[in-house]
């Protein structure tokens, strides 16, 4: 029986797109989706889907073992400002949901680990502009906290088990098939969804906020190429950086008024100001482009004309 791939949280705004394009590459039933709940219903009726508890051990342990699953993508996680609502669940989640894979794979029931990490890893003390790969690292989020600590248990499952586990700090991500949910990189996406509907977006974040952003189809590409990578060249087993473009509120907005010159934003910062003010602006991601020949493809012109193009015919 040939091998299969599962990924946990394909509902997801990555975990979606994922699904889809592992499928391409592995054909649509080697590839089993899963989630807590069938509300993508386009993504529930493309292939194998399972609904699946990232929590629960016993449920993922029988969903490997009885289809013969090799490779684990876990995509499911509360994110940066839904964190800060439920810190413990979050906790939970985040935390939990990794100890199962690694577990997994530490008891060779699976063999290969996706796992995303995030620049919410970052905090105040961390340098802003081009962040290194090694750095000061004090979160001040739950979000963040979880996936640092995520981050040397990765580690330690590769140094102490030899777990093959193989991580990416996703900046925020901007997609137009899934809307994004409880990150504080949200607005990226959300502005163009309105820029369309009502010419019109009030931002939860300041004009001059710049963050680390990247569109999903080189966040795909990343995740498929470091999966891909030979074992000897991933040297990093915490989770690599990864830089596409960075951009402020302002300047998506200039982009998006090329194509929609009656555009126009209005500024009113709440909670997820704070979270942003501790991130990077910029990230230097020299370790992933030299070891795995990481390189991003699109600026912030190019995707804002696939977002309005993409987001007009749907
Ligand atoms: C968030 O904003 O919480 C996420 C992230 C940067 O990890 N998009």
């Amino acid at each position: 029986m040939t091998s299969k791939i599962l990924i946990i949280g394909a509902c997801g705004q990555i975990g979606s797109e994922l699904t889809y394009k592992l499928r391409e590459i592995h054909g649509i039933d080697n590839v089993i989706a899963s989630d807590i709940n069938t509300r993508k219903l386009d993504l529930v009726n493309s292939g194998p889907f399972v609904i699946l508890d990232a929590k629960n051990f016993n449920a993922i342990k029988d969903c490997c073992k009885n289809n013969n699953i090799k490779t684990v993508y876990l995509m499911a996680a509360l994110l940066s400002a839904t964190g800060e609502k439920y810190p413990m669940e979050a906790w939970d989640l985040n935390m939990n949901s990794l100890f199962h894979v690694l577990n997994l794979a530490k008891g060779k029931v699976i063999d290969h680990v996706f796992w995303p990490s995030s620049i919410a890893v970052f905090g105040p003390s961390t340098p802003k502009e081009n962040t290194p790969q090694y750095t000061a690292m004090e979160p001040t989020t739950v979000y963040g906290i979880t996936k640092q600590v995520g981050e040397r248990w990765c580690e330690y499952y590769h140094q102490k088990y030899d777990v093959d586990v193989r991580s990416i700090r996703y900046p925020g991500i901007i997609s137009w098939k899934t809307l994004p949910g409880g990150g504080t990189t949200d607005y990226a996406v959300e502005i163009y969804h309105e820029a369309l509907k009502h010419n019109k977006y009030e931002c939860f974040l300041s004009e001059n906020t710049a963050l680390p952003m990247l569109f999903m189809d080189d966040a795909i590409k990343a995740t498929i190429d470091i999966m891909a990578a030979k074992a000897d060249t991933i040297k990093i087993r915490s989770s690599y950086n990864l830089s596409g473009i960075s951009f402020t509120p302002k300047e998506i907005t200039e982009s998006i008024q090329k194509h929609i010159p009656e555009f126009k934003i209005t500024y009113k910062p709440d909670f997820r100001q704070n979270i942003a003010d501790s991130w990077p602006k910029s990230i230097n991601d020299n370790e992933a482009r030299e070891q795995w020949n990481w390189k991003h493809s699109f600026d912030l012109d190019a995707i804002t004309k696939e977002m309005l193009t993409e987001l007009k015919a749907k």
